[in-house]
């Protein structure tokens, strides 16, 4: 089979956040299959050690050794090898941190939902900015979706507060997952599954 030569593009050209690539096969000037979209995000997420707090199932567990910050974001199919699937009750936890202190301006980040199959964009997020080992301020989001809603897609939170965050060098993401398939669901009251990527962190590093 003749193989076509890869396109390349450079990174350093690149947005920071969300870029989306979409590419349509054509044959004779004619389309062929659906159109291939990739995208990936540019964000300070990328530059954390982090780990999971928690195991995700291992069906679904990304396919990269950090899958929720390696810029690499999940589409609408959720077996795409992107998405960090947990099925309740087992909730989300992750640690994100940073050698220098940071100041988030603002995170995203996505949720699948597909109702058919089981997947939930969560009820709530907590995250978590830690000023001192201590001390945190903490946010809660809460999603803008029903359980209801059918069809397959994807939910962002956004949380960016006006001023942004305190200057942190740590920050955990906690969501729980207690959450049953409704009563107009064919598997009512079946857990249901959370699914997510890519956690995204925007923020700049202070001038010393
Ligand atoms: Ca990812």
């Amino acid at each position: 089979m003749a193989e076509a030569p890869g396109a390349h593009f450079d990174l350093t050209s690149a947005f920071r956040g969300v870029n989306v690539f979409e590419v349509q096969p054509v044959n004779e000037g004619r389309s062929v299959g659906a159109p291939l979209r990739y995208g990936f995000a540019l964000h300070e997420g990328l530059q954390t050690h982090s780990c999971l707090g928690s195991r995700p199932s291992e069906e679904y567990n990304g396919t990269t050794e950090l899958p929720l910050v390696d810029g690499r974001l999940g589409s609408t199919n959720y077996r795409d090898g992107e998405w960090v699937g947990y099925f309740g009750p087992s909730a989300f936890q992750g640690h994100f941190g940073w050698n220098e202190t940071i100041k988030i301006d603002s995170i995203k980040i996505n949720f699948l939902q597909s109702r058919l199959s089981w997947i939930l964009v969560p009820e709530m997020v907590e995250l978590d900015i830690y000023v001192e080992d201590d001390v945190l301020y903490r946010t809660e989001w809460f999603r803008k979706s029903t359980p209801s809603e059918e069809g397959t897609f994807i939910e962002t939170l956004l949380v960016a507060p006006p001023g942004g965050f305190e200057a942190t060098k740590k920050l955990t993401i906690t969501i729980p997952n207690t959450e049953h398939l409704p009563s107009n669901h064919p598997s009512a009251g079946q857990s249901v599954w959370h699914f997510l990527d890519e956690v995204q962190i925007y923020g700049q590093y202070p001038q010393n």
